[in-house]
């Protein structure tokens, strides 16, 4: 509809982005001196970062337009990733690597006077999560670009990630991060914007054709507003969107009512109150707090999200029963489960679709995701607090139970008790809705993140819904992580190295190209190379641990690391009481002995979840184990003991490629996959873990003589809680030293640790840690005893890379597309 002149004055005025190094330092020093405001007498590094994303933020969104203009004009079924979490991390580097352009700016800046390493250091981390679920997210929108699927995240613009971590005389202090002062990517998209109501009331009303419906009206209305960021593909034009929503007072800054009427404060206050929305992310991994606020972050994003979802369908004048045939909807974790009521409520109360027409159109729609059988991260809200903010919601939920549960009345006649067990709403004091069951009422498809752990919840907290519905509603998808950033980005070196014997960067798009590299795990010079990188990595992280946290160590040692979330049931405690063995072991020794022992390095990272007061503790233990033996000259280098202070992406991408050995520890059945595990081997590091989450099937793809498996099998986990609590409970005898140790006062006042002790002693010893103490210990051993042989532990670990390829997210992302979204890739042609 645009006249053909005006096109062509637009054609002749197009943008095109710079490609070579000329076009780049153009573009660098135009932003320096325009955007900036200044000259090459005060850039300095901190002003080069800015100009330097600036530039590739400009191409990037070109690209963004143009995947864009292409999706919207072929009009192919979309898929929409709902997470609350994307924990992205930096984007420079990814970006300059994913549109094959670092090289460029790296001669173009060292022109300019700067290196690209420190420029690259000045970003800030996109920090909008807090472990494993959120990285997933984020890995996910990589292979989906990458892949060319057509594809939009959608989340919230947190004022505040995940809280920076200090330690402070060992403990963990948090420190707020904002990270918003200067983000050159995101663009703020101020016409795209949603209005939210919370609160108010439902009406029932006759319409003309007297049918009965119902109106929510009144209550309050808060501003979502866009602000997208562009996800570019690996060496493909594609760049899908993330969207971000940001919550603001509807209707502009101030209520000018309110502030003519000369009450300025109380406007500003409201103003406030809708900025909080979007202020923090929840703090907490695996754990669900019930807290009102974290329930309106949650309806705000998926109502503001629908909105966009719907008005895009409802721009192609498709009728509704297409909907899943242009929308995929996927829910990680129960966080957006509140997506299916509100697209009800939109289809029946809105559009006037007939229930049952439009429930069709919701459960093809949604898929779910599950990352967890812990009990205490099930999410369930009080009935009533549902009531009072999303009343027209509660009303739906109630319906879609009631129908719900008379089917399943209707389908298992003599089982009384199984409508108790399998209602969406618990008819506990209070009452409360279960959001897993509604998830998965309310979708086609359900899946875990792992082997086993998808096993595990059609066995427990899913088993009755397996009988419903058939075991086809549930599925698996191993997880998987990027090899973009996680193997060329975290380490260039080795990603070379590879590439330069298979002959090319093929694998960083199929990842199991990398087995080819099983022909040379005995190749003495290629062992060589891969250990000198190894080395190099090792000496990087080195001296990250001097510059950080001041401790020396000897690269030359054997660098264990644990870095995750602070969780009991992922037992840091098992390690720390590990570590602690170890020195008693140590001190124990003759000079002599001693002396022929393999120097070690333990390194810990992680935060705790600021209320969470054990994880706290363990954190405290770590470290004041770490004052003691680090300064003990009877023990040197033999063992250092190291808490990494503030672990974020951005560290994970100098501590995977340094680590030999990694810690993956969880009782088993309680980790659903993990995903650094994935990392750490596809860097060439081995790991030492217990037989659950994705180890297992990591064991399968790598071989079982190239990990150190440890410990009692999932099975098992019950009966030995059983007997902990019903019979009589012995504590592990080396275990009890380390024990005793702690509390003769070695590691600082023992009142510290009591906690610690005495969930093992006393409390049952929930997550096994003794049950599991001996057979660490001994697989310690094992890992000592072969990294002695260099040769050999080198093979493994060339071997172990080339058997990786399963766990690229690519891999997995093809998965859901295939068998949960059926959708097709879009490849940009040349436009
Ligand atoms: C699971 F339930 C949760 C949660 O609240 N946060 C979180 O990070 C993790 N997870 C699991 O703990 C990991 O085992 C898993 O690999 C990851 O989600 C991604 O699926």
């Amino acid at each position: 509809s645009i006249p053909e002149a005006q096109r062509e004055a637009w054609k002749r005025a197009q943008t095109t982005g710079f490609r070579g190094t000329e076009g780049f330092e153009k573009e660098f020093v135009r932003h320096v001196e325009t955007t900036l405001g200044r000259s090459m007498f005060n850039c300095d590094e901190n002003a080069a970062y800015s100009a330097t994303s600036l530039a590739f933020r400009d191409r990037l969104i070109l690209d963004w337009n143009r995947t864009q203009q292409r999706q919207t004009y072929i009009d192919s079924k979309r898929v929409y990733y709902l997470s609350l979490e994307f924990l992205m991390g930096r984007a420079l580097d990814n970006a300059m690597l994913n549109i094959g352009l670092k090289d460029t700016a790296k001669v173009g800046l060292a022109d300019l006077g700067f290196r690209i390493e420190d420029i690259i250091q000045q970003e800030h981390d996109a920090a909008l999560g807090n472990g494993g679920l959120g990285r997933l997210a984020a890995c996910f929108l990589d292979s989906l670009a990458s892949l060319d699927f057509p594809a939009w995240g959608y989340g919230l613009r947190y004022r505040y990630g995940i809280f920076k971590q200090e330690i402070i005389d060992g403990y963990q202090m948090e420190v707020p991060d904002y990270w918003l002062d200067f983000n050159p990517w995101e663009f703020p998209r101020h016409d795209v914007t949603v209005d939210i109501q919370f609160y108010g009331q439902v009406r029932k009303q006759t319409d003309d054709t007297g049918k009965t419906v119902s109106v929510w009206e009144g209550g309050e209305l808060v501003e979502a507003v866009a602000y997208d960021v562009p996800i570019p593909g690996y060496d493909t034009p594609t760049t899908n969107n993330l969207r971000l929503w940001s919550s603001k007072a509807s209707g502009g800054e101030f209520d000018f009512q309110k502030f003519n009427n000369g009450d300025y404060e109380s406007s500003v206050a409201d103003q406030q109150r809708a900025e909080t929305i979007s202020a923090v992310l929840y703090p907490n991994d695996n754990l669900e707090r019930g807290k009102e606020l974290r329930l309106k972050q949650q309806y705000f994003w998926v109502a503001a999200s629908l909105y966009d979802i719907v008005r895009r369908f409802k721009k192609s004048k498709r009728p509704w029963s297409e909907f899943p045939d242009q929308v995929a909807i996927q829910l990680n974790d129960t966080h957006p489960t509140l997506a299916i009521v509100e697209l009800q409520r939109i289809l029946v109360d809105i559009e006037g679709l007939a229930w049952d027409q439009a429930w069709e159109i919701v459960t093809s729609t949604f898929g779910y995701t599950n990352h967890t059988v812990l009990p205490e991260a099930l999410e369930k809200w009080p009935v009533g607090l549902v009531q009072h903010l999303l009343p027209r919601h509660l009303q739906i939920i109630y319906d879609i139970n009631l129908f719900f549960l008379q089917a399943v009345e209707k389908a298992f006649p003599d089982d009384r008790d199984m409508l108790r067990r399998v209602s969406i709403i618990e008819e506990s004091q209070p009452k409360m809705v279960r959001m897993a069951f509604l998830a998965i009422v309310g979708s086609h498809k359900v899946n875990g993140v792992a082997e086993l752990h998808s096993d595990l919840i059609k066995t427990t907290i899913f088993k009755d819904f397996v009988e419903i519905y058939g075991p086809d509603k549930f599925t698996n998808v191993t997880n998987g992580i990027t090899p973009r950033r996680w193997l060329h980005q975290a380490n260039p070196r080795l990603s070379e190295l590879i590439s330069s014997r298979l002959g090319g960067n093929g694998f960083l798009k199929d990842l199991n190209g990398l087995n080819k590299l099983e022909l040379l795990a005995d190749d003495k010079e290629f062992r060589k190379e891969w250990s000198e990188i190894k080395y190099a990595n090792k000496v990087r992280l080195a001296k990250h641990i001097k510059d950080t946290m001041g401790v020396t160590v000897n690269p030359a040692s054997l660098f264990d690391v644990q870095v995750k979330r602070i969780h009991e049931y992922k037992r840091q405690q098992l390690n720390i009481f590990g570590v602690i063995h170890r020195y008693l072991a140590l001190k124990a020794m003759k000079p002599e002995e001693r002396k022929k022992q393999l120097p070690r390095v333990s390194i810990f990272g992680g935060k705790a979840a600021p209320g969470y007061w054990m994880a706290k503790q363990i954190i405290h233990l770590i470290n004041a184990v770490g004052a003691v033996v680090n300064k003990d000259g009877d023990i040197g280098d033999l063992l250092k003991v190291v808490f990494l202070e503030d672990y974020n992406v951005s560290k994970a991408e100098i501590i995977c490629p340094a680590s030999d050995i990694s810690e993956h520890i969880s009782t088993a059945g309680t980790e659903a996959s993990g995903t650094s595990n994935m990392k750490f081997v596809l860097n060439g590091g081995l790991i030492i873990g217990t037989c659950d989450g994705a180890n297992i099937e990591i064991t399968r793809e790598i071989g079982d003589n190239n990990i150190f498996l440890f410990g009692n099998l999932a099975e098992d986990v019950e009966d030995l809680r059983h007997t902990h609590t019903y019979g009589s409970h012995t504590i592990d005898p080396d275990l009890d030293k380390v024990f005793k140790e702690i509390e003769k006062g070695t590691f600082g006042t023992p009142h510290d640790f009591s906690a610690m002790i005495a969930a093992v002693r006393d409390h049952g010893d929930y997550y096994l840690v003794s049950d599991d103490f001996h057979s660490y210990i001994e697989t310690h051993k094992l890992v000592d005893e072969a990294y002695r042989n260099q040769d050999d532990w080198v093979s493994k670990c060339i071997i172990s890379v080339a058997r990786m390829g399963f766990f690229s997210s690519d891999r997995c992302i093809n998965e859901y597309a295939e068998s949960i979204w059926n959708i097709e890739p879009l490849a940009m042609k040349d436009c």
